[in-house]
């Protein structure tokens, strides 16, 4: 059956329409409250700029609109401190889960902060709070009857004594054949997968092939809501969903869904509340998204308010900020949960794609990456600009947010939006009126003479109010990038009506025309309400800015409200403004450069160690061999000087046919001349050996390879990574000198 699906997929060319649709039905129904989630990151690591603009920038821009439109908004965020993730990370680090969660927690919240991220609270899925709700989300739905339980068998690591799951497990993915896809996900082609499908699956924490044990697990029966999914999805957001979430959705559909266990064997995480479950914890991807709803928990003991109409009054708008690669579990799985459980659905799930760096994708493990711990440290110091560093980042990321499709980040593309745009647009248009206040007005807003307004004039003045709804109704329906857009082509404009009016020119002419002054007024009394309004519009975006903007306009951030969008009379005629400041600075060529060289480095680093763990991994492999060769047995001396040691001189070298290893090598023994087939092609090139003394087993047995009789052996060293290499003897020795 078609149920319209097609809508879903609409087309850019239908946006003006379902944009007129959507705005229209926006301000009949307001919601009464809005929840806004942005994904709770992993705190296993750094995180980069790459996430801030996938989820958090996107959902502060979007919180900090609706609170200044007055709605009553939360705006949700902390950490998920369970999962493999976190338990790999201590692993690698040589420490505990809770040392890693500790650590990691506090840098990322603090980096948030530093960046301008308003959370209204920043949880952690480790507090008690969370373990009691997640405990009682999952024991209203087994109490209903609503999970169900399997036993079956399972992959399982015999050396590590634990079964493997998620990220526990890697093998080569059936979809794009990447050969370390985990047990949940490709991380290359996004697949979602369960360890069955691997194809030569081993355990990430012995390397070796795991067996099948069996193990019995709780299922949320995903299957059974397929139905009930479609319908919601299709006909309640059949337009508002991008196009990425809702074919996403689609495809998971028209795949059919399966069951999804949600609990696991592992030991760090909420431990199942079933007495036959002990040892078992819930699945991460369970426990994470009611992280939401305990955090709203917290947030509400915090301010002595309700939770429960954010999670259960259909007159909440919930919206998830997230990624493209935690769409699944966003509109497929939790709904699913949060609809069994009773609670609302999101309204809507805004997901980004990915950002890219310099032309590769960001990672923190290959080092390519900015972190935004590493920007704020070296931008965001008061000798560097301070705050305004914060918000020309955030800036630069709206420009090129990943709304539609996969973006990049250059050094050089941040470097032109602060100068092309920032500095000579926004900030020029800034400044150029407040100079020009002080220097041809005294430094107070001037009266407005109406009766000398002309068309530009008036066209200036009924412009604030078109920007500041066409930036409100893009912000409405996610649209970020042109949301900004609109702001600096406010500004653009601000800067063409200036040069057009050129009032240090009518100043030219003061004296002569009695008309002078009441035209310059009125020119830069436009341009100061203009400034206050662009102060309101990019506040969303630019917070540190708009801030800067009210200090000098000395007015209070209550000026910064949306309803004074648009308005004409923002600052009253008389009032005396403070001298200007530059509200950004230049980004030098030099800055640059510093920051693509320690890009560079970093990679570079990133790929040495890498090469490093390799060698290392490869010596202990060795040192097994090894350790098991020094268990040979003891010998007599008479074993010993059964073999006959002589050194020889290479004379020729040459490649054996179809042997990628042997070569056939003439050596000098003094009184007689040898053939001997010697295993070291893989190492040495036939010209580089020709001359080299070696030393020879001269009586070992004849022995043919690839047809050719080899008689004796030569001896060589071979090094920690299994590079061969020859035991130079301290100056020559004759050829047949016997070796003792
Ligand atoms: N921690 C994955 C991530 O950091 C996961 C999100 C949870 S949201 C409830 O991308
Ligand atoms: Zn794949």
């Amino acid at each position: 059956m078609n149920h319209g699906l097609e809508s879903w997929f609409k087309t850019d060319s239908d946006i003006p329409v379902i944009f007129a649709l959507l705005i229209a039905q926006q301000t009949m129904n307001e919601p009464k409250r809005y929840l806004i989630t942005a994904a709770l990151p992993y705190v296993n690591g750094l995180k980069h700029i790459g996430h801030l603009a996938g989820a958090y920038l996107p959902a502060d821009i979007y919180v900090r609109y609706l609170r200044a439109r007055k709605r009553d908004v939360v705006f949700i965020c902390g950490s998920d401190e369970h999962g493999a993730a976190i338990t790999m990370q201590a692993l690698k680090e040589g420490t505990t889960p809770r040392a890693i969660i500790d650590k990691y927690h506090a840098i990322i919240k603090q980096n948030f902060a530093d960046l301008g991220i308003s959370f209204d609270i920043y949880h952690r899925t480790s507090e008690p709070i969370h373990y009691e709700t997640a405990q009682e989300f999952f024991t209203s739905l087994y109490n209903r009857g609503e999970l169900e339980e399997k036993e079956n068998e399972q992959y399982y690591d015999e050396q590590a004594g634990i079964f493997l799951a998620d990220r526990y497990i890697i093998g080569t993915c059936p979809v794009c054949g990447n050969e370390n896809a985990y047990g949940d996900q490709c991380e290359r082609c996004g697949s979602s997968l369960s360890p069955e499908q691997l194809i030569n699956p081993r355990s990430t924490l012995t390397g070796k092939t795991p067996v099948k044990k069996m193990t019995k697990h709780w299922y949320l029966p995903l299957n059974k809501y397929e139905d009930w999914l479609r319908n919601w999805i299709e006909q309640e957001h059949a337009t508002d969903w991008k196009s990425n979430v809702a074919g996403q959705c689609k495809s998971w559909l028209d795949n059919g869904l399966q069951p999804r266990a949600v609990t696991r064997d592992v030991d760090w995480g909420v431990p199942v509340p079933l007495e036959e479950a002990k040892g078992k914890v819930l699945y991460v991807w369970f426990d994470a998204p009611i992280g939401y709803i305990s955090a709203t928990r917290q947030w509400a003991l915090d301010h002595g308010k309700e939770w429960e109409p954010y999670w259960q009054d259909k007159d909440t708008k919930l919206v998830h900020f997230i990624g493209k690669d935690n769409i699944v579990f966003h509109c497929i799985i939790f709904p699913v949960m949060l609809h069994l459980h009773g609670n609302i659905l999101p309204d809507n799930v805004p997901a980004n794609e990915f950002m890219n760096l310099e032309g590769d994708k960001m990672s923190t493990s290959r080092g390519w990456s900015i972190e935004m711990e590493d920007y704020i440290n070296d931008w965001i110091k008061p000798e560097n600009g301070g705050e305004s560093m914060a918000d020309m980042l955030r800036y630069y990321l709206t420009t090129i947010l990943p709304e539609t499709k996969d973006s990049e980040f250059t050094w050089k593309g941040f470097q032109t939006a602060n100068t092309s745009e920032l500095v000579e647009i926004f900030g020029n248009f800034v400044n150029r009126s407040f100079v020009l206040l002080h220097k041809l007005c005294g430094g107070k807003v001037p009266v407005l003479h109406s009766e000398l307004l002309d068309e530009a004039d008036q066209g200036m003045l009924t412009q604030f109010k078109i920007s500041a709804d066409k930036v409100a109704d893009l912000l409405e329906i996610y649209k970020f990038r042109d949301a900004l857009s609109e702001v600096i082509d406010l500004a653009r404009k601000g800067n063409r009506y200036m040069q057009e009016k050129q009032p240090w020119i009518t100043a030219r002419s003061i004296n002569e025309n009695a008309q002078a002054q009441k035209l310059i007024d009125n020119c830069l009394h436009i341009c100061l309400q203009l400034t206050a309004n662009l102060a309101i519009l990019v506040n969303p975006f630019l917070p540190y800015t708009a801030r800067k903007m009210c200090h000098m306009m000395k007015v209070v951030d209550k000026m910064l409200e949306w309803e004074n969008a648009g308005k004409s009379k923002l600052l009253s005629v008389g009032y005396s403004l403070r001298e200007p400041k530059l509200l950004f600075r230049k980004i030098e060529d030099a800055e640059i450069a510093v920051q693509l060289d320690k890009l560079k480095a970093a990679a570079a680093k990133a790929l040495e160690s890498k090469k490093q763990t390799e060698k290392v991994n490869r010596q202990v492999m060795q040192e097994e061999i090894k350790e098991q060769a020094a268990q040979k047995p003891m010998i007599q001396y008479d074993d010993f000087a059964k073999i006959e040691l002589k050194v020889g001189t290479i004379v020729t070298a040459e490649k054996v046919e179809k042997a990628d290893k042997l070569l056939k090598l003439e050596v000098d023994l003094g009184t007689e001349k040898r053939t001997i087939v010697s295993g070291i092609a893989l190492d040495f090139k036939p010209e580089d050996i020709q001359g080299k003394q070696v030393v020879v087993v001269t009586n070992l047995a004849p022995r043919k390879m690839r047809g050719i009789e080899s008689n004796g052996m030569i001896l060589m060293a071979e090094n920690g990574d299994g590079k061969l290499v020859f035991i130079n003897p301290d100056g020559r020795a004759d050829e047949g000198a016997e070796v003792r």
